[in-house]
């Protein structure tokens, strides 16, 4: 009896020390997975982390992504790549150390693609040149929405300019850029309709941030407006869409006139 508890200690023992050798040794084994780094997306967003994260100076604002060291060995260099927009943005860093985070942006301009939302995918070491303890988590996706970025056209005034008979007179059309920091370069049209006549007027020129800038119509007479009356005036701006807007909803005004 005494013998055989014996017996069966020994067994546990050598059981007991055979694993822990064994877990001894596989820590210098295995060298690829135990010592090696391990690349990470943490986040991907725009302006992250900036003290001000939307709406930056003009061609500020940034594409940022958080790549991070989440294992024991550290990266001298490795590369990162972007897409969006269909557009492919490739970049490379240096020096990320164990459990190390770092920024990374790209020059992408959000306001300067018109574009509402872009689905944007980052990849770190996309030629997969790093041999990682998880090569699973190197992609990020998301869905950045870019209105923020956007400007705003907005139509603030409509009236009559008096150029002497009622058949050249004008409308003018107040346009403009609420947006406080983002330009209006892209070209837009106006559509002006006039007693259920409707023409379309394109406008040009720029718009800087928080400005305003007047266009005119045709005279009344192009309108087929021969006779004096009241009619109902419409004008919409960017009615075909062509400037992606913070608000899309603010692009048109109403008045009625009375010609007597
Ligand atoms: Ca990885
Ligand atoms: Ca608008
Ligand atoms: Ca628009």
């Amino acid at each position: 009896m005494y013998k055989e508890v014996t017996t069966r200690l020994l067994i546990l023992a050598l059981i007991i020390i055979s694993v822990a050798a064994f877990s001894f040794n596989s820590s210098f084994t295995g060298k690829s997975i135990i010592n090696a780094p391990d690349l990470s997306i943490a986040e991907l967003g725009i302006n992250l982390g900036e003290k001000e994260n939307y709406n930056n100076q003009f061609l500020s604002n940034k594409i940022t992504a958080v790549v991070c060291n989440n294992h024991n060995s550290p990266i001298d260099r490795y590369k990162i790549r972007f897409v969006m927009n269909n557009r492919v943005y490739d970049g490379e860093k240096s020096n990320l150390e164990p459990k190390e985070c770092t920024k990374v942006h790209t020059s992408f301009k959000p306001f300067m693609e018109n574009i509402r939302y872009v689905e944007a995918y980052i990849v770190a070491d996309p030629l997969n040149s790093i041999i990682e303890a998880n090569e699973n988590n190197n992609r990020f996706y998301k869905v950045l929405n870019l209105s923020l970025y956007s400007p705003n056209l907005k139509i603030t005034d409509l009236k009559l300019i008096d150029y002497g008979s009622f058949e050249e007179d004008k409308l003018l059309v107040r346009i403009c850029n609420t947006n406080k920091k983002i330009p209006i370069k892209r070209r837009f049209d106006v559509v002006i309709s006039l007693g259920g006549v409707q023409r379309q007027f394109p406008y040009s020129g720029n718009i800087n941030p928080n400005s305003c800038a007047v266009t005119y119509s045709s005279s009344l007479s192009y309108f087929g407006l021969t006779k004096k009356k009241e009619v109902n005036v419409k004008a919409v701006v960017d009615y075909a869409n062509n400037v992606v807007e913070s608000d899309e909803g603010d692009n048109f005004i109403y008045r009625t006139f009375t010609f007597r």
